[in-house]
């Protein structure tokens, strides 16, 4: 079985490409506010947005990929500044193997790196018009919605299945999604294609985020380069809890209530784990990530034959595959 490593193996120097395009993006005479945006942008990450970015553009156009890097790098420093302000919002103390930036240079800090990073990725896009910049506004905007939708919905132990798809649409596929229109625009792919790859995108984003709720549990912390059961630890109600409150009698349920609301217990995140698992939530959550990732290829049937369309459709393959890799 290919791992995301494996996969990405044959793309490292678009990667390194990216790098050295984000390096020069965040440039700037404040010599700490220069320190604290490379000390996340070296931290690293799969970099999954700017391939994506630069696959779409290549399977769109004849063009050199060199003419979409910039736009590459404005998503993944979009993506970095969200996780910035995530990584405050939830009080985080490691992301990408490191401590949090909140965590090295505090709070403060760290809210307007977040932000210095989210008005470069706007100058790169802008280099690209104004309906690609629209695509990347859109998209941002998309993930605060998501952000705010899951904020408010924090303990609601009734929130739907329905519900918990509009926020991981909002706060992970649309902006995957966002990546592929950026790219396609830039490129002047034909409707057609533009479609089809914008919808591989939002079903890979999707398929992405219900994987990684279901290895938030699931997961091995080591492995992830992240602790496990934070979305427990901060009320975020997520696919495998919904699918185990449905299926657990009236009496069990308010336990879990409770027990989820009256703080950390290592004891408890165990036994729901277990839960989890005998109700058949993880399965049940691992089928709803399958269907995103068969979708996802779906959408790609029409598109022709390429290298590059290949790398998609193991990409759609190897993000559900995840789950086994990592746990
Ligand atoms: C508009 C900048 C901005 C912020 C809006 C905080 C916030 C509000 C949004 C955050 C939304 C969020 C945390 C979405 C999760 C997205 C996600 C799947 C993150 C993990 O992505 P990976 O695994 O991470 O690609 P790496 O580290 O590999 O890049």
């Amino acid at each position: 079985m290919r791992d995301f490593l494996d996969w990405s193996i044959g793309l490292h120097g678009k990667v390194d490409e990216v790098n050295q395009r984000l390096m020069l993006a965040i440039r700037t005479g404040q010599e700490d506010l220069y320190r604290m945006s490379r000390y996340t942008i070296e931290a690293g990450g799969k970099r999954f947005r700017p391939l994506l970015t630069i696959l779409a553009y290549e399977i769109s156009c004849e063009e050199p990929y060199s003419n979409i890097l910039d736009l590459a790098a404005g998503y993944e420093l979009i993506h970095t500044a969200s996780l910035i302000h995530d990584d405050i919002i939830d009080n985080a103390a490691t992301r990408r193997g490191r401590p949090t930036l909140n965590n090295v240079d505090g709070i403060e800090n760290a809210i307007v790196v977040g932000d210095y990073l989210f008005a470069k990725a706007y100058e790169l896009g802008s280099r690209y018009g104004t309906v690609v910049s629209k695509i990347m506004a859109d998209g941002s905007s998309r993930l605060a919605e998501g952000q705010i939708l899951e904020a408010v919905n924090l303990g609601n132990l009734d929130l739907t299945e329905e519900t918990y798809l509009e926020i991981i649409s909002n706060k992970t596929a649309r902006f995957f999604e966002a990546c592929a229109l950026g790219a396609t625009e830039a490129a002047r792919a034909s409707k057609e294609t533009s479609l089809a790859l914008s919808k591989f995108a939002y079903n890979l984003g999707m398929a992405f985020q219900v994987t990684d709720d279901i290895l938030d549990i699931v997961g091995d912390a080591g492995k992830l380069g992240k602790p496990t059961f934070t979305d427990l630890r901060h009320s975020a109600i997520t696919l495998p809890l919904i699918y185990t409150l449905r299926k657990v009698d009236e009496e069990e349920r308010m336990r879990i209530k409770d027990k989820l609301l009256s703080g950390p217990d290592d004891k408890f995140d165990l036994e729901l784990k277990n839960r989890m698992v005998q109700t058949g939530a993880i399965d049940y959550s691992f089928t709803v990530a399958k269907d995103f990732s068969e979708q996802a290829l779906d959408a790609l049937k029409n598109t022709g034959k390429s290298p590059d369309l290949n790398l998609l459709m193991e990409l759609a393959m190897i993000v559900i595959e995840r789950i086994e890799e990592l746990s």
